[in-house]
């Protein structure tokens, strides 16, 4: 009886609520709200996916006071030098074992110095590159010298980080007694699985690399992710006094943003709209192949092969993580994004807090979504944002009006 009346129930509720229509009016119904529901979830899980990212706030001082500051969570820009390990090769091309002397190429007959792996004094390990220089005192890693010409003099510096970077400005390579006739800049974006060339440079770009030599000024919005290969960094003539090997992320970045980087939003657009964009100025790992160093002239003088070498001296990454819009600090020891400290109080000027409101966008990083467990919901932040942030909260709200 009871079971009867359980079943009947809803049929006789539903004809009276509808005013009494056919069955198959009713189960149209039925398979209506059905389908509603399963829009909802479907959009529901696109919100999810597609729609979220973590809010951090800072309390900003201003001239009227303090007030809180909303923005998405990103790591801050620094220098990257301290947390790079160095992998220099062929085993053994570093200079001092077993000890001996080299000239210079300013007195290329004054061979008085000596490179002694087993003296502190007189080594030049690959962490000089990285070091923090104190007192005024250059420290720099060198390699052995050219005595085994024609041979070419080859040796390649792999810097790894073992997370996703992006850049943020210009690579810096300092080289003392000279900078190489012909050099090569690779990028990993697999942790040094594959690579592929960043720039090269040579004192004949076509001789050396077969490409039309050009600068970093010269390119375009349509081709500024183009690797070029540019003579500017290689030719003793007229730059014996410089000592700095650049990629110019500011450069690229100026064909979008204008002199002094002022239009940073068309920028920032350019990068919402272009993965193949935002991955150029990404990697995990970077790799320098010396080809040939400094020749101090247009040939090589055979009868004194000390003269040539490489010697650098620091090498400067500015980046910053790359967290996916999920984090605001990053732990580079071993890569991990931590959790956004989403009330963290921090003083900062307007003009600051201006330039942190403008975060790189992020791809997928496998270490973030790992810890992307505990995300906000989207809301539209009080300070602009960078590009990731205002295309997520766009599709989010196109999501939410269509339900
Ligand atoms: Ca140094």
């Amino acid at each position: 009886m009871l079971s009867r009346n359980s079943y009947s129930m809803p049929t006789s509720l539903s004809f009276e609520f509808y005013g009494g229509p056919s069955l198959v009016s009713w189960l149209a119904l039925v398979m209506l709200a059905r389908a509603t529901f399963f829009l909802l979830v479907l959009l529901h899980i696109l919100v999810q996916v597609q729609g979220q990212y973590e809010l951090c706030k800072s309390l900003l001082k201003t001239d009227e006071g303090s007030v809180w500051e909303q923005h998405a969570c990103q790591p801050k820009n620094q220098s990257m030098k301290e947390y790079m390990r160095i992998r220099v090769e062929p085993p053994g091309i570093t200079c001092g074992n077993p000890p001996e002397r080299f000239c210079t190429l300013e007195n290329p007959y004054l061979c008085s110095d000596e490179c002694d792996a087993s003296n502190p004094d007189l080594a030049h390990p690959p962490q000089l590159m990285q070091d923090r220089e104190r007192g005024g005192l250059v420290t720099y890693w060198q390699t052995q010298t050219w005595r085994r010409y024609p041979e070419p003099l080859l040796a390649n510096i792999t810097l790894s980080w073992n997370k996703s970077l992006e850049l943020t400005d210009d690579i810096e390579i300092t080289f003392e007694y000279g900078r190489p006739t012909a050099m090569a800049l690779e990028k990993s974006l697999d942790y040094g699985h594959t690579w592929q060339p960043y720039q090269f440079y040579a004192d004949d770009c076509p001789e050396v690399f077969g490409m039309v030599p050009q600068r970093a000024r010269d390119l375009t919005p349509s081709n500024a992710t183009r690797v070029i290969c540019t003579e500017l960094y290689s030719r003793w003539v007229g730059a014996k006094g410089d000592k700095v090997v650049r990629f110019e992320t500011r450069t690229r970045f100026t064909t979008f943003a204008g002199h002094r980087l002022r239009d940073m939003d068309s920028l920032w657009a350019r990068f919402e709209n272009n993965k193949g964009l935002r991955d150029f100025f990404t990697f995990t790992d970077l790799r320098l192949r010396l080809l040939k160093p400094a020749l101090g002239g247009t040939y090589v003088q055979r009868d004194n092969l000390l003269k040539y070498f490489y010697a650098i001296s620091n090498i400067e990454v500015p980046a910053r993580c790359k967290c996916n819009l999920h984090a605001s600090r990053c732990v580079l020891e071993d890569g991990i994004c931590s959790v956004c400290a989403s009330t963290t109080p921090r003083a900062r000027t307007a003009s600051a807090a201006k330039r942190a409101s403008k975060p790189k966008s992020g791809n997928q990083d496998r270490t973030c979504q790992l810890l992307s467990a505990h995300l906000t919901h989207v809301h539209r932040p009080v300070l602009p944002l960078g590009p990731t942030v205002s295309v997520m909260a766009t599709l989010t709200a196109a999501v939410i009006s269509t339900t």
